[in-house]
């Protein structure tokens, strides 16, 4: 073992107590999912309990991995529970076989006994001394996916863990162990796609020469449920295809994506489908013929179909010409469009209308297309986060937009509820990847919690944050209680810490241009102006924040009424909330009858208090794991805290030049 963190929540820690469950598992290992359940099996019982288990098909077993069809008629409540389950769900439970205890795993197919043997493995990573199950699960969403933004040259864009994982040089013939245990990692939280590279796209990707390669990784990932998705040039047709246009209702267009989809089938047979970025950040799309997105994702979509493939088109879109207010113009873009799009598109919404900021309300075309299918984009890599040199656990932010109510078809129709879509309709949520060649593949040794999280997530939507932070820190480094209580608790607070000392009350894309890292609220010398910081608090003498009422850009209209009347109302609008949605005096009165200017150093400095408070608790963390990942995690809160308050110290003193105010007596002054 070269570093503990290589094996992420998969770690087998030796267990203290003893469990025959593995000794003897009756399971047909013809499938190649059966063969990477086994391999899991073995790997977990001679790390937990060392010992090898038997696989045999008869005799008295342990446990039970079989499909339903495959199953006992005197099994039938255990069919019957099973087959209330969707494709990929799974049951588990302890029955009574051949007079003894037994565990059974069972699903309509190979791919919900892997997802049951994964769920397996958590429960007794968590209580290695479990022996009565009963459990039933299965997926919320269908499609459950990272996008890594690698780009064919190793580099990846937003990526802060070192290099590109995809060797495209010695592909396809050597398959790294590494794409072996991505996929391990992916499927022990229901992660079924993977976009494999960049949104701003390379059409390189989509040449025989790279498809080969796409091919065995496709092959790799196949045991564990793992399809294949390409980011798609919209441009292709010219730039691989020799075509004169791209025009998405020229027939030779449409043709050549007919031709070039059966080709990459032939590929990959179980090929997932397309993911775009078009007229987005001088991504070219339809628009540059004059076309919509409808056009665009349709045609796609077309050449799909016969093959069951879906289109994922990105609604991250901003142009050059209007920028009113960046915030609405997706909505402005797609929404006229709604029950437009082919059957198998999926629409792909970042959570915020602005751009995976620290805090965002949720995006306003949540629940406005009821007659389109949307999917949830969110960010896993820190971009606008600290990259990976703060700890800052996602699954809080995540939560917190699933659950936003956008009351569009009445109370209660949460986010979660709207990307859910009807039963058997495609849905889905990608995530952004953090995984990168590091050791510990993500950075931050906590960043491994974000990617977890957000498979959790997309599993179940409903799940609860606090819930995760703690089966990941049970399985990742110690199921001590005291341990887990103390170190959850930073954790679910590490996201308000962000905010507070980075964008607290509603400020927002105030970081340094372009790599945004660190502050930067200050004026840039890059011509549009949406890509300007100060366009976004619009700080001056009289006051801060950006007027999204009616008496400013009223993006606010975006929202159903009840929304725009509880953030719009300065009564009710919550103080997260505050300068997204208002532009206010310095000296305007807060709740706790404190001035706007007073309030904003007090954020911050309780952001950089939360940083200091994570320190200790962290030391005092040390007795309960290993030494080598105590000491990365402490060298990284250090960065943390100096960092902390370097955002505290830039933006007031910059802002302090538009109040010219004194620094609250809370704040520590700047040295
Ligand atoms: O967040 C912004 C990033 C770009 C990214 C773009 C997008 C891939 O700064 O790097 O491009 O969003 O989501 O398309």
């Amino acid at each position: 073992q070269i570093t503990k963190d290589y094996d992420l929540w998969l770690q087998y820690q030796k267990s203290s107590v003893a469990n025959d469950i593995f000794k003897n598992i009756a399971l047909n290992t013809k499938d190649e999912t059966n063969k990477a359940i086994q391999d899991e099996l073995k790997t977990a019982s001679e790390r937990m309990f060392q010992y090898s288990p038997t696989f045999s098909n008869s005799g008295n077993a342990t446990l039970i991995i079989k499909k339903f069809s495959e199953l006992e008629p005197t099994q039938k409540n255990i069919i019957n529970k099973a087959n209330a389950l969707n494709d990929e769900g799974f049951a588990i439970e302890t029955i009574q076989n051949k007079g003894k205890k037994t565990v059974l795993i069972t699903a309509k197919n190979s791919l919900g006994l892997l997802y049951g043997t994964f769920r397996l493995l958590r429960e007794l990573q968590i209580d290695p001394s479990k022996k009565h199950f009963s459990i039933a699960d299965e997926p919320k969403l269908k499609v459950r996916m990272l996008n890594h933004w690698d780009n064919l040259d190793g580099t990846v864009e937003r990526g802060y863990a070192g290099s590109s994982i995809w060797n495209w040089q010695k592909l396809p013939d050597f398959i790294d162990k590494k794409y072996i245990d991505y996929a391990r990692a992916n499927a022990s939280v229901g992660i079924n796609g993977v976009a494999l590279i960049n949104v701003n796209s390379n059409a390189l990707i989509l040449t025989p020469q790279y498809l080969e390669k796409v091919s065995a990784l496709a092959k790799a990932f196949r045991p564990y449920g793992i399809k294949v998705y390409l980011t798609a040039r919209f441009s292709a047709p010219i730039e691989i295809g020799g075509l004169k246009t791209a025009d998405p209702l020229n027939q030779e267009v449409q043709q050549w994506w007919n031709n070039k989809v059966n080709e990459i089938y032939k590929f990959i047979p179980d090929f997932g489908g397309f993911l775009v970025k078009a007229n987005s950040e001088g991504q070219p799309g339809p628009q540059n013929y004059g076309r919509n997105h409808v056009d665009g994702a349709n045609m796609m979509a077309k050449a799909l179909q016969p093959h069951h493939g879906i289109v994922l088109w990105r609604a991250f879109v901003y142009s050059e010409t209007d920028s009113s207010d960046r915030a609405k113009q997706a909505y402005s873009e797609f929404v006229p469009y709604d029950g437009k799009f082919e059957d198998n598109v999926l629409v792909q919404v970042k959570n915020g209308a602005i751009d995976f900021q620290p805090r965002e309300p949720f995006h306003p075309m949540f629940g406005a297309m009821p007659k389109s299918k949307l999917m949830m984009e969110y960010q896993i890599t820190q971009e606008y986060l600290g990259f990976s040199s703060h700890l800052v656990f996602l699954p809080k932010l995540y939560e917190e937009v699933l659950e936003s109510d956008t009351y569009k078809q009445g109370k209660g129709s949460t986010v979660a509820k709207i990307i859910e879509g009807k039963p058997n309709e495609l849905s889905g949520m990608a995530g952004v990847a953090n995984i990168g060649s590091d050791l510990n593949w993500t950075g931050h040794p906590f960043a491994q919690a974000n990617w977890y999280g957000f498979g959790r997530l997309a599993w179940n939507p409903e799940l609860s944050s606090e819930k995760i932070a703690e089966e990941w820190l049970q399985q990742t480094f110690s199921k001590d209680s005291n341990f887990v209580k103390t170190i959850s608790k930073i954790m679910l607070q590490s996201r308000e810490s962000v905010v507070k000392y980075m964008t607290p009350l509603g400020l927002h894309h105030i970081m340094a241009t372009n790599h945004h890292y660190g502050p930067g609220p200050w004026v840039n010398d890059l011509a549009r102006p949406e890509w300007n910081p100060v366009y976004y608090h619009k700080a001056d003498k009289n006051g801060i924040g950006f007027d999204r009422t009616a008496t400013g850009s009223n993006a606010l209209a975006q929202y159903s009424p009840e929304i725009a009347q509880y953030y719009g109302d300065l009564k009710t609008c919550p103080e997260e909330y505050l300068l997204w949605f208002h532009h206010l005096p310095w000296d305007y009165k807060m709740k706790n009858g404190k001035i706007l200017w007073d309030n904003l150093g007090i954020k911050y400095q309780e952001g950089v208090n939360e940083v200091k408070n994570m320190i200790t608790t962290w030391e005092s963390a040390k007795p309960y794991i290993d030494a080598e990942r105590h000491q990365e995690v402490a060298q990284l809160l250090t960065i943390q805290l100096k960092e902390a308050i370097w955002w505290k110290d830039a933006c007031m003193t910059y802002f302090q030049t538009f109040s010219n105010l004194p620094f609250p007596k809370e704040m520590e002054t700047p040295k």
